[in-house]
């Protein structure tokens, strides 16, 4: 059986791509909602409706497992979720605030994500579990950035401009280490380090939860007993509710050896 995974668009390939490094037996199923894309300035009632809808969808689909590739689904409904359906395996992405902490020097850590992640009462709470004298969160809405990144949209003026105004303020906080809250950012991991070394002479560490969360399922997996032990080919698969041609120009430029 498949491993189904979903976000609100294309974000989620960021994880497969760890999905695809560290478990590459693994068939997948991957949903996008680019219909109802962007996730980022949604109510918390609308996101868990929604987020049980697709998971439904994927389970009588009949996959294995489920991973929730969507910061912003995470926090809103990962609860909902797992209520729904408490006897399968449900992974959900966090911002990477641990090891965020792991790797700052200075104490000074940059969080990018979208709105609706930083204002969530989970995130508030990992905040405040984590909270110490010397650490500080510099929390960084990114209005828009993720639709760029789906609309294909990389290296256009509009979207440097952008990542340019979110990285002012973390610049002069002097961030040493960035968490890319969403899962659509990593793909602009390299604007983001380019645009830093034009105003700062440091590079900082980005934080990209997709590989400790892959880690994390395969361990499940094992533990399980549901590593996939079949030696024919694995598969990718996926449904959008948007334009097709999204996800597979997505899939041609960032993950051009699915
Ligand atoms: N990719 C999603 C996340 O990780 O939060 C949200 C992107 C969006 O819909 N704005």
């Amino acid at each position: 059986a498949p491993v189904g995974i979903f976000d609100s668009g294309i974000g989620g390939l960021s994880v497969v791509r760890h999905l695809r490094n560290q478990l590459p037996q693994e068939s997948f199923l991957y949903f996008a909602d680019s219909a109802n894309n962007p996730y980022g300035d949604r109510d918390t009632e609308w996101l868990a409706a929604r987020s049980i809808k697709i998971a439904e969808y994927l389970f009588a689909r009949g996959v294995k497992a489920l991973v929730v590739a969507c910061n912003t689904a995470t926090a809103a409904a990962i609860h909902a979720i797992r209520a729904q359906f408490p006897h399968q395996i449900i992974i959900g992405l966090e911002p990477g605030l641990k090891p965020a902490i792991a790797a700052t020097r200075n104490g000074h850590i940059g969080v990018l994500a979208t709105s609706a992640t930083l204002r969530s009462e989970k995130f508030a709470a990992l905040c405040k579990q984590l909270a110490k004298p010397d650490l500080h969160f510099h929390l960084q809405p990114c209005p828009g950035l993720a639709d760029q990144i789906e609309h294909g949209e990389l290296q256009s003026i509009q979207t440097l401009d952008m990542v340019r105004h979110y990285l002012t303020p973390l610049i002069s906080a002097g961030c040493d280490s960035l968490v890319l809250g969403c899962t659509h950012y990593p793909f602009v991991a390299d604007q983001i380090i380019n645009l830093w070394q034009q105003y700062s002479s440091h590079t900082p560490v980005l934080i990209d939860t997709g590989e400790a969360v892959i880690r994390h399922l395969r361990n499940l997996l094992n533990q399980s007993g549901l590593l996939n032990t079949d030696t024919s080919p694995p598969t990718l698969h996926w449904v959008s509710t948007g334009q097709s041609e999204t996800i597979t120009e997505a899939l041609r430029h960032l993950l051009p050896e699915a």
